[in-house]
């Protein structure tokens, strides 16, 4: 198959891996070799598995250095993001071999006084996980462990963009783990494919139509599959909040990571009374400093290809024929890389394509509402449903937006983006399908329920 570079997008001469796309034989050959490992790696005792995955988060932890700066060169992440997403993913690896010592079903009454009822977990069997370039490390790490911990094999396919941090993952893992329990097949779209038809249970993270195609792949071979997929966030403003607190949130949600989150705000939605926020906002977004990623200070840096930034800026040529102003940024940065500046646009009607589609990128629109209510109604019209903010200082408002914010997440004067690892993480509609990961969520995907009766073999007098 052929062959594919990962480059940095901030120095797109650097080549950080060059790599085969792995072929559907090898896929199936990959996978077939984790299902052997399976065996002896699902009957291992929870504690011992338990351990390994506490050896994993040590030398992930050593290794904090050298996958920050690779995360950084490799897909464009500003230093303190990305060093914090390391920090996540040992967080994540430490408390997933903690809750796999916990209960792991139910002791149900006996239904005739003798024989014994209970329910029991098991592992599915080999764990398929296609990742995003995005989050390089926390995202992989959040699927590998609750599917490992958990006793199932695990074969995982990194996004192209990020396949120089897998390899680096890859290598600290196999010195964890027994052979052939993790087995890493590069590649695109064909070698996902091939993946999906082999697995016994499938985790994406990535874009809605890819997530909907495995989806429908997995009902017709009967197996669990969890897709993660584009957001269209709404922060909603209302006149009671600090404007200079909020505004702050606001453009780190759109902008940080130059918007590349599916968690990123896209619509920030001001009720009738907060137009001084907008002041504000531009002024915020004014500040991020765009740089190489490298700097401590850089807030935004680059898009993750020049495709991608050819998107966002065709985004916000199509908001300005629909009636849109720029009203920070707009234009292309740097002769070097696939920078542009922070944007913001006004005036936009809510149906329009910037306010219903995801541009992945950092751009955002400022829509007006009349009342909390009209902003609920414009937050939620939009097929995706992942997170929501609402900045406000009336408790009324809260709970208002609370009870009908149509979002898997609702955060209150906190940002659209940034997650808590070990709470439930996931959307809904075009968002979200299958189960939550995350937290205890993560024990019920990566297992199967057994439920036992043991009666006694002869009756007694
Ligand atoms: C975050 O906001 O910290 O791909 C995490 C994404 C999400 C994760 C967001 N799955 O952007």
């Amino acid at each position: 198959m052929s062959k594919m570079q990962s480059i940095s997008p901030q120095r797109p001469s650097q080549v950080l891996a060059s790599f085969a796309e792995t072929a559907p034989a090898e896929v199936a050959a990959a996978v077939d070799s984790a299902r052997t490992a399976q065996r002896a790696w699902g009957a291992l005792p929870a504690p011992e598995r338990a351990t390994a995955l506490s050896r994993v988060a040590g030398e992930v932890e050593a290794a904090s250095r050298e996958l920050t700066e690779l995360g950084i060169v490799e897909v464009g992440k500003p230093r303190s993001e990305m060093a914090g997403e390391v920090q996540r993913g040992v967080a994540i690896l430490r408390y997933y071999s903690g809750a796999v010592l916990d209960p792991e079903g139910d002791a149900l009454p006996s239904p005739d006084g003798k024989s014994l009822l209970f329910s029991r977990r098991l592992p599915h069997g080999v764990a398929g996980l296609v990742t995003p370039w995005n989050f390089p490390v926390a995202i992989p790490l959040w699927k590998l462990a609750p599917a490992l911990a958990y006793g199932n094999a695990a074969v995982w396919k990194p996004a192209p963009a990020a396949t120089a941090v897998a390899e680096l993952l890859d290598e600290i893992l196999q010195r964890c783990l027994p052979t052939g329990v993790l087995r890493v097949v590069p590649g695109d779209a064909a070698t996902g494919a091939a993946l999906v038809n082999t697995v016994d249970l499938v985790s994406f993270t990535g874009s809605s139509d890819v997530g909907a195609s495995i989806a429908r792949r997995g009902a017709e071979r009967q197996i669990p599959v969890q897709a993660e997929m584009g957001g269209q966030n709404a922060s909603i403003v209302l006149p009671d909040a600090d404007f200079v607190r909020a505004a702050g949130l606001v453009a780190a949600s759109a902008m940080g990571y130059a918007g590349q989150k599916c968690t990123a705000t896209s619509r920030v939605i001001v009720v009738e009374g907060a137009e001084d926020f907008v002041e504000a906002l531009v002024e915020a977004v004014r500040a991020l400093e765009v740089a190489d990623p490298d700097d401590a200070a850089t807030a935004v840096g680059p898009v993750i290809s020049d495709v991608a930034r050819e998107k966002a800026l065709a985004a916000v040529c199509r908001a300005c024929e629909d009636g849109g102003r720029v009203i920070a940024g707009g234009a292309p940065l740097f002769e070097e890389g696939y920078f542009m500046e922070p944007t913001l646009v006004a005036d936009l009607d809510p149906s329009s394509q910037l306010c219903q589609e995801e541009v992945f990128g950092p751009v955002a629109a400022v829509l007006s509402a009349r009342n909390l209510d009209h902003a609920i109604d414009i937050a939620n019209g939009v097929r995706f449903g992942l997170v929501s903010s609402v900045y406000t200082s009336d408790l009324d408002s809260a709970m208002e937006s609370l009870a009908r914010l149509d979002t898997g997440l609702v955060r209150v004067n906190a940002p659209t983006s940034g997650v808590d690892f070990y709470a439930p993480f996931g959307g809904a509609g075009a968002s979200g399908y299958g189960m939550k990961e995350q937290g205890k969520a993560a024990a019920h995907f990566y297992t199967k329920s057994q439920t036992v009766t043991v009666a006694p073999a002869r009756t007694r007098p």
